[in-house]
Parts: C-alpha cells; structure tokens; sequence
C-alpha cells in the first residue's frame, strides 16, 4: 500500500469567500494537507465560513502583512496559497489605503518569508490585472495579454503579481500564479454583486444595476476554481501563469433577470442606479493552457444550476449574511447605489 506524505499547508484569507471554499475542498478531497488558515478577519472575513471544519484546521487570527506572524507561519510549512486580499472594487475607490498594505506589502512579506525558507508559493490573482476588453471584441485574455488594470483594487493585484514574478525570477522561489474570473457561490460576502441582488430580493429589496447593465463578467462556480488551483498546486510548472475561466461570459442584465427568474420577480424588479466609476466593460478568459497542459475541466458548465443552488444556499443560510446587510446597503445607498 502506498503512503502518502502529509503535507502542511498555510491558507492565506481562508475566511473569506474563496479561501473558505478551497479549506473545505481541500479537507474534502486532498487529506494529503494539514490545514492552517492565517486570517485578518476584516469586515469580509467570517469565521461562521469555517465552522464546519473548524477541529480539522489551525486558525491563527493576523494579518499577513504582520511578518512576524508570516515568518513563523511560512516556517513551518510546505505550501503557501494566498487568497488573503482586499477584494472589492467599490471599496477600493472610496478608501485605497488598505488595498496597498494588504495587496502589496502583504504579499511581499509573505514572498520574503518563502524565499527563506523555502515553501512552495501559489499566488491566486484575478483576471482584472489585465483591463478590459471592448463588447464586440473576439480576443479574450490569455497569459500574454499585457497588464493594464484599471482601478486601486486591480492595480494592487497586479503590482502583487509583478512582486512574485520578480521574486521567482531574481531570488528562484518556486511560485506559480493564476489569475481567474468572476466567481460565484456559497459564502461570497453581499458586498459583491450576485449576493447583493439575491439578498435584496429575500429582504424585499429591489435589486440595483449599475449603469446599462451591459458589462460582461466571466462567471466561474467557486469550486470549479478552486479545484483549478488544486491543478496547478499536483501539475503546475515553477513561474508559470495559469488563467481560469469556464467559458461563462454573460452580462449584469442577463444575470440579474436570471436572479429575478429563479426568485419569482417580475423582469423589470430592479433599480438602475450610478454606475460605478471606471467601470471595466468585458473580461473573458482563455484557460487554454489549464485545460490542455494541466488537463482541468470545470464541473459547473450550467450558469444557471449553479445560480439556483446558490440562490438556494443564500435562502437556507440567512444567520450567515443576514448581521452584514444592512452596513453594506447603507454604504452603497451614501454613494447613490
Ligand atoms: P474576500 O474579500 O471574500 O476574502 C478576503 C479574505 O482575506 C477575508 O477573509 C479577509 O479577512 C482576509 N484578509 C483581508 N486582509 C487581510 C490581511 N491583511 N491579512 C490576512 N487576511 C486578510 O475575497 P475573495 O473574493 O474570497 O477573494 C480571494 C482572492 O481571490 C483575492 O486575492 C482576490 O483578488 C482573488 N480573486 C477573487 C475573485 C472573485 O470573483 N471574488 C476572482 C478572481 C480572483
Ligand atoms: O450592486 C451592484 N450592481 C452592479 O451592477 C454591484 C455590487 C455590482 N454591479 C456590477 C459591477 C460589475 O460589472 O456587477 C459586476 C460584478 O461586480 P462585482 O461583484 O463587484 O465584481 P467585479 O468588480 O467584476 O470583481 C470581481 O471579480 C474579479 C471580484 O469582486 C474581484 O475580487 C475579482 O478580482
């Protein structure tokens, strides 16, 4: 019988809506690592996210711009994966302060600890570096698109990206990168815009669409990233990018009257309210080199099953966003959104 070697793993941001789903991926699917989460449990951090795997992990409560923190944590594992961020858009145009101590000074102080002590890196990014693309534009992005990020929050993400290219390149860590697309799924915190539209309409609020409507996002079912990144952690080559896309390009009005649908509203049971500044048209990705190099295929190719369930999970699990809701509409309604 063969045995399998534990492997320890650090979990950057592993109580937000990413990271929490990849613990509970990876304690479903991969008993080869051991967990610890590093957490700063920011407004958008939840342990609630972790209460059902919370004996089978470590949960140390920090910032990863913290480097002593950093330091004794990296030093005592075989892999990084850093989802920690500051993640949302429209937060980072009304403050961008903690985007840079987090986004940037935060993955450099992860990125020196590595490179002392040898850990093996992943750094999870977003398909945002790269700008955005024009509604009748064939091209999508793919990992030689040149990087041209529009707002606080992606322009930190992508000098966070520049950071780990650098380091692998100058220092010889071994690190790899993905930078994926819009997700979607259970615990996305209703900040971001398929929660909020759904839990509007479950606290008989009207759901509210910046501008036209007619910005293109690229959805991804979280899972399906995060078992993307799974493939890169078994498969992936040393300093390579890997950009993860389930071809899911559809526009806020079609997702938002999906949303409308699949909750009983009428069509038209929605606000049109300010768009948001700078906002990006299209993002599309070209996961090519996932697929054939690394042989991933996601499993959630119908939008639509996927957002029921997900509508499911947010009706079903109202203690669990029910205590944010009102902070954030209130943000948003100061702003004429
Ligand atoms: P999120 O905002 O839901 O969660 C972020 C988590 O990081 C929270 O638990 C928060 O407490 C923690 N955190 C914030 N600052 C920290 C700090 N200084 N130290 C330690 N922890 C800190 O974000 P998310 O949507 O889960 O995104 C996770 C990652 O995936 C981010 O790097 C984001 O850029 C990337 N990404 C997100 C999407 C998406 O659609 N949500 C798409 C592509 C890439
Ligand atoms: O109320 C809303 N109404 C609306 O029309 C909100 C919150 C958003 N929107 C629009 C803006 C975008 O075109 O919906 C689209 C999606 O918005 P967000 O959920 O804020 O996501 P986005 O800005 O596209 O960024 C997301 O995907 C890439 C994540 O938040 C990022 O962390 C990730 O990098």
């Amino acid at each position: 019988m063969e045995v399998q070697q534990t492997m320890r793993m650090l979990v950057t941001g592993g109580a937000g809506f990413i990271g929490a789903n990849f613990v509970h991926q990876t304690l479903r699917e991969h008993p080869e690592y051991e967990v610890t989460v590093l957490d700063a449990l920011t407004y958008a951090g939840n342990p609630a996210s972790l209460a059902p795997v919370r004996d089978d992990i470590e949960f140390v409560h920090g910032s990863v711009a913290d480097a002593d923190v950093v330091d004794r944590l990296v030093g005592r594992c075989d892999v990084v994966v850093h989802f920690a961020a500051e993640s949302h858009n429209d937060n980072s145009l009304r403050d961008p302060a903690p985007f840079l101590t987090t986004n940037v000074v935060g993955t450099f102080t992860l990125l020196e600890a590595v490179r002392r002590h040898g850990a093996r890196y992943h750094h999870i990014s977003t398909d945002e570096v790269y700008g955005d693309l024009e509604l009748d534009d064939p091209a999508k992005f793919t990992p030689e698109t040149p990087y041209n990020p529009s707002s606080p929050y992606s322009s930190t993400k992508a000098g966070s990206d520049l950071l780990v290219r650098a380091w692998v390149r100058s220092f010889g860590i071994h690190a790899t990168l993905s930078n994926c697309s819009n997700n979607y799924g259970p615990y996305q915190h209703v900040e971001k815009f398929i929660p909020r539209q759904v839990t509007n309409v479950l606290s008989g609020l009207r759901p509210k669409l910046y501008g036209a409507g007619e910005n293109v996002r690229d959805w991804i079912h979280v899972d399906d990233h995060n078992s993307a990144v799974h493939a890169i952690l078994d498969r992936g080559r040393s300093g390579e990018t890997y950009l993860i896309g389930a071809d899911g390009e559809k526009n806020n009005r079609e997702v938002l009257a999906l949303v409308l649908e699949l909750t009983g509203q009428p069509a038209d049971a929605f606000d049109s309210v300010t768009d948001r500044a700078g906002h990006d048209l299209r993002y599309a990705i070209d996961a090519t080199k996932l697929r054939t190099e690394l042989g991933w295929t996601p499993r959630y190719t119908e939008f639509r099953e996927g957002l029921a369930a997900t509508i499911d999970w947010y009706r079903e699990n109202e203690a669990w966003w029910r205590p944010l809701k009102d902070g954030v509409e209130a943000a948003y309604a100061a702003q004429g959104q």
